[in-house]
């Protein structure tokens, strides 16, 4: 199963696309559209909340495997404000090492051929040497009245189908690792209890396990799971469920929280961090917004360290280690990725760095 997060800028086109692309599912800040027709079932995850908050964006690029990234043809010009988001998709995605994906120039039918070969050689200067360099670039649009309607939707899903087959090659080799699965979603039902939505991010999570959810580590069992509504025994690697948990009350269930054997718990990280290029330098006791899986919180600067010496502040595009402190508790692993932002910059996001 593949899940996609179709990114981008406001009015970019995403919402048009995921509900060219499935059926409107589950809808918060993030809206799923299920496509369970074809023999390869997947999840769109239109980050519709998303240039407001960033969290839509990494939630939804955290909970899938490939991104599509919307861009309009005014996506890229200086003088339309909304372009600095199609930027700030970028950095992300950088950041995140984010591998699979497919950029989609929007609105194919409102522009003309000459304005999209100049976007397309703008967008090869701006994704030159990041994540993004070798992705295609797809010219689509979805309106029905176009002179050539539907332009590039079926080569976008030719092209979904051959990057989910390198997806699901890499899903079975995570298979044989401890299940830990994100969740995204969780409320009562009556008559059921506590079910939870979200993905299984590695290994096999399996009906009636014994198992913890975290970060508040209590012992927990799994009661039931369902994939695109129907019951099933085992979810592997990539799977988008729904399931019925004993001994824990969806009140207590914060989006991010990991149901797993074992995760690290923390309220402060010290963090070998590699700056963006396009950001500010961070000084000691700036607040920083904090991302690890779906998880996010304000945290503090505490100290700055390069070369092991302490310094005041760190530069755009250098690397250094990060003491950082915050409030809330926090669930991950070692091999997880952080991603930092200011909040208060137009590009928001700062940096990536991983647990020391
Ligand atoms: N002509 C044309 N208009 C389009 C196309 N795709 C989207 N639009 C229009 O462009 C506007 C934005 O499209 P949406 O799909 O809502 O884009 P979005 O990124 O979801 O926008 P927000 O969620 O509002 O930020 C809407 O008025 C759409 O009807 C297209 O292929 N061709
Ligand atoms: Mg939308």
């Amino acid at each position: 199963m593949t899940n996609i997060a179709i990114i981008g800028t406001e009015k970019s086109g995403r919402t048009s696309l995921a509900a060219n692309l499935g059926k409107k599912g589950t809808s918060s800040d993030i809206t799923m559209y299920n496509n369970d027709k074809e023999s390869r079932k997947i999840v769109f995850v239109d980050s519709h909340g998303y240039p407001k908050t960033l969290k839509p964006m990494i939630t939804a690029l955290n909970i899938s495997d490939m991104a599509i990234l919307c861009i309009p043809p005014d996506g890229l010009n200086k003088d339309n404000p909304a372009s600095v988001h199609t930027g700030e998709c970028i950095v992300a995605l950088d950041l995140l090492g984010f591998k699979h994906g497919i950029i989609t120039l929007t609105r194919s039918d409102s522009t003309h051929m000459h304005a999209i070969d100049e976007l397309k050689k703008k967008i090869k200067v701006m994704t030159a040497d990041t994540s993004l360099q070798d992705w295609d670039c797809i010219s689509i649009n979805t309106n029905k009245s176009a002179k050539n309607p539907f332009e590039g939707i079926e080569d976008l899903k030719a092209r979904i189908n051959e990057v989910s087959e390198k997806i699901e090659a890499k899903q079975t080799e995570l298979n044989g690792l401890p299940s830990r699965v994100f969740i995204d979603h969780a409320f009562n039902v009556t008559g059921k209890g506590c079910v939870v939505l979200g993905v299984v991010k590695q290994g096999i999570s399996k009906d009636k396990d014994k198992t913890k959810i975290f970060p508040l580590d209590r012992e927990i069992e799994i009661r039931s799971i369902q994939s695109h509504d129907v019951d099933i025994e085992s979810a592997p690697t990539g799977t988008r469920v729904g399931m019925r948990l004993k001994n824990v009350q969806a009140k207590d269930i914060e989006r991010g929280f990991i149901i797993s054997d074992k995760e690290i718990v923390s309220t402060d990280y010290i963090l070998e961090c590699t700056m963006s290029k396009f950001t500010r330098k961070i000084e000691i006791s700036s607040v920083l917004h904090l991302f690890v899986g779906l998880q996010s919180e304000p945290v503090r600067v505490e100290e700055i360290l390069v070369d092991a010496q302490e310094v005041k502040e760190a530069k755009p595009g250098s690397t250094c280690v990060l003491k950082l402190s915050g409030n809330k508790k926090v669930a991950y692993r070692k091999q997880d990725r952080f991603l930092l932002a200011n909040l208060d910059l137009a590009q928001r996001f700062v940096a990536y760095g991983f647990s020391k």
